[in-house]
């Protein structure tokens, strides 16, 4: 009867020998590390006006700007956007971004300083907040990645009118994690984990809710998206197993000539 030996190998040395040159050449080894790729989208210029005191909470009621992402393999590991336009009245503003995935828009930019208004600053109503502006010698990125302590709900802060975000004669950050701050929740992260086998559209809107004759125009933006793709086992770790499997053969010969 066949029996099953869970015993020691006879030549534990050339088991060790052979195990060390497979585990070496990779084959035991950590996979090999994701390749990511990263493409960067642009509007061009587009100088949309962005009327003023016409947001009602609608994306209909925001000015808008679709741009169009290639087919990509691999899965989305993170999203950028960077933002550039010119307006009198930062409080004034929300802005979303639609892309695949959702139905519904995440937010990056919610009429930031008007905390005391809430739950009501998406939806026209309000007024108040920051009142620095922006200008398009100083573009906006809104990027997760952002030091924690620079949220888009706080932009502004600290500045006087007149002064624009991200010029820095005044110290002001032009690199801002997207918050909510009352309007349609999600970060940019919500992205992450798609793949995008297909060319996909992605929207920028924008819209300003009071502030009456402070106004401004929608200049450009772009969309910057990384994505990981596992890369499949290289030719060479095959190789590589198979020669250490040529050697675990060839030992018991080698020993019978050394006899
Ligand atoms: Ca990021
Ligand atoms: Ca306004």
């Amino acid at each position: 009867m066949r029996t099953i030996s869970t015993a020691t190998p006879r030549h534990p040395r050339r088991w060790s020998l052979a195990l060390g040159l497979v585990t070496t050449c990779g084959f035991l080894s950590a996979p090999a590390p994701a390749a990511l790729t990263t493409t960067t989208i642009n509007s061009g210029t587009l100088n949309l006006a962005i009327p003023d005191h016409t947001y009602n909470g609608s994306l209909g009621s925001m000015t808008s700007s679709a741009i169009t992402l290639p087919a990509h393999t691999g899965t989305i590991t993170d999203v950028n956007v960077i933002v550039t336009m010119a307006h009198q009245h930062i409080s004034d503003l929300t802005i979303k971004l639609m892309g695949p995935g959702s139905a519904t828009p995440i937010t990056l930019l919610n009429r930031p300083g008007l905390t005391l208004f809430a739950p009501h600053y998406d939806d026209g109503t309000g007024s108040g907040g920051a009142d620095a502006g922006l200008a398009n010698l100083y573009p906006i990125t809104y990027d997760d990645q952002a030091p924690s302590t620079v949220s888009s709900k706080n932009m502004g802060s600290g500045l006087t009118a007149g002064q624009v975000v991200g010029d820095p004669g005044n110290t002001s950050p032009n690199n801002y994690r997207p918050n909510a701050a009352g309007a349609t929740p999600g970060t940019l992260a919500n992205f992450n984990n798609l793949t995008l086998p297909a060319s996909t559209t992605w929207t920028l809107y924008v819209a300003d809710s009071n502030g009456i004759n402070y106004t401004g125009t929608l200049n450009a933006w772009s969309l910057t998206v990384v994505t990981s793709e596992i890369p499949e086992p290289a030719t060479m770790t095959l190789l590589t197993s198979f020669a250490a499997l040529a050697l675990l053969r060839r030992q018991p010969q080698r020993r019978r000539i050394g006899l």
